[in-house]
């Protein structure tokens, strides 16, 4: 690994000599290093080393399009904003293809914290000011310009459509050991789909969404515990404003990890959920329609139950897609998730409660 590292470090022209290299294990899809460069007069600098996975992201040159767009937007809105910046190779690209086909992008690393589950009010509220600022941003951008990414990727629908035609195939004979998961997904499919077909159908504005909306995926200084930049913006894609909302709160109002094995563990934690909301709607509740606030818990529950059935179906068709750490990695995550979006449909009146005292 580190023969490839280095010669991706000289393509990229980064000054200095590598000093060190550590793997980022938080990402499901890509692989991620933080690499150091050590400089004649002893200063380190950092980057962070990212390959594409392009089994995933089938056309990573488009992502880095998108990226330049939406990073260039908002640095002339907001001067004084931090984006992610992204290194060129000697032919002015910000990315790179490698003798073996892997698709590299090198960006300066950023001395912060991230926060995968937090019991800080603060931060979660930061959070969602971070993600609420970052959808204000785009509001004024043209998502026509970004290219699909990943076509539907929040088709809720599509993707319930997609576990199902799977289901019936059970290409890995593993669908009699998830019968009880499949029965729950199968008696609320119609519901967790309906944002997804009503969006279709127009009943919500088309906005520029980040997609990808964890907790993780803000830096915050370390010792101001504010928050610096949002980062992953490889799903920025046009969609639903309260999928953005919804997502994020899937992952930072569990009381446990993503892929908590002990189901007791896990719930919803409605003053995390308050916070989030108050952060969030704070920055833009202003600029949502009734019909998108009336969504939000809704959109809570479908986005969990949506990422239920893609880690399922990932289960179900040979672990191809997520990264698994061992062979019932994506089962977990599934019952993980089911076992939320159960507390969220369970609470239901009490959050629909606190978007209605916070947007009053
Ligand atoms: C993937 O790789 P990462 O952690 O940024 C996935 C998201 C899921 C997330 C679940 C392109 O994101 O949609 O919500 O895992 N990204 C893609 O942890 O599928
Ligand atoms: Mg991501």
């Amino acid at each position: 690994m580190q023969e490839t590292i280095q010669k991706i470090g000289k393509a990229f022209r980064l000054p200095g000599e590598m000093s060190a290299y550590t793997t980022i294990t938080n990402g499901n899809i890509n692989t991620t290093y933080r690499v150091t460069y050590r400089n004649e007069d002893g200063s380190e600098k950092s980057y962070i080393f990212q390959r594409i996975n392009t089994v995933v992201f089938h056309n990573p040159i488009q992502i880095m399009q998108n990226i330049d767009l939406v990073t260039t937007h908002i640095r002339s809105k907001c001067p004084n904003e931090r984006t992610l910046h992204f290194h060129h190779t000697s032919e002015g690209k910000n990315y790179l293809f490698t003798d073996d086909d892997a698709f590299w992008r090198v960006m300066n690393w950023v001395d912060s914290i991230t926060f995968d589950t937090c019991t800080d009010l603060a931060v979660i509220e930061a959070t969602g000011a971070a993600f609420g600022k970052f959808q204000n941003q785009l509001s004024d951008f043209d998502g026509s310009k970004l290219f699909e990414t990943i076509p539907d990727f929040h088709n809720t629908k599509k993707r319930l459509d997609t576990l199902f035609a799977h289901v019936a195939e059970d290409p890995c004979q593993r669908v009699a050991d998830v019968k009880a998961e499949i029965d729950y997904l199968a008696s609320v499919r119609e519901l967790a789909g309906s944002l997804s077909v009503r969006y279709a159908e127009g009943a919500f504005p088309v906005r520029v969404t980040h997609n990808d909306t964890k907790s993780n995926n803000v830096l915050f200084d370390k010792e101001t515990k504010m928050p610096i930049v949002v980062i992953d913006l490889d799903t920025v894609m046009p969609g639903m404003a309260m999928y953005d909302f919804g997502d994020a709160v899937r992952f930072i109002a569990n009381t446990a990890a993503e892929d908590e094995a002990d189901l007791s563990l896990v719930s919803f934690d409605t003053e995390k959920f308050a916070a989030f909301c108050k952060g969030f709607l704070g920055e833009v509740g202003r600029s949502l329609t009734q019909a998108e606030i009336d969504s939000l818990v809704l959109a809570s529950f479908s986005i969990t139950i949506e990422l239920a059935s893609r880690f399922l179906d990932d289960y179900i068709t040979g672990d191809k897609y997520f990264k698994v750490l061992y062979p019932e990695h994506n089962l977990v995550r599934t019952r993980c998730q089911l076992t939320l979006a159960k507390d969220i449909a369970a609470k239901q009146a009490q959050l629909e409660e606190i978007v209605k005292q916070t947007t009053k």
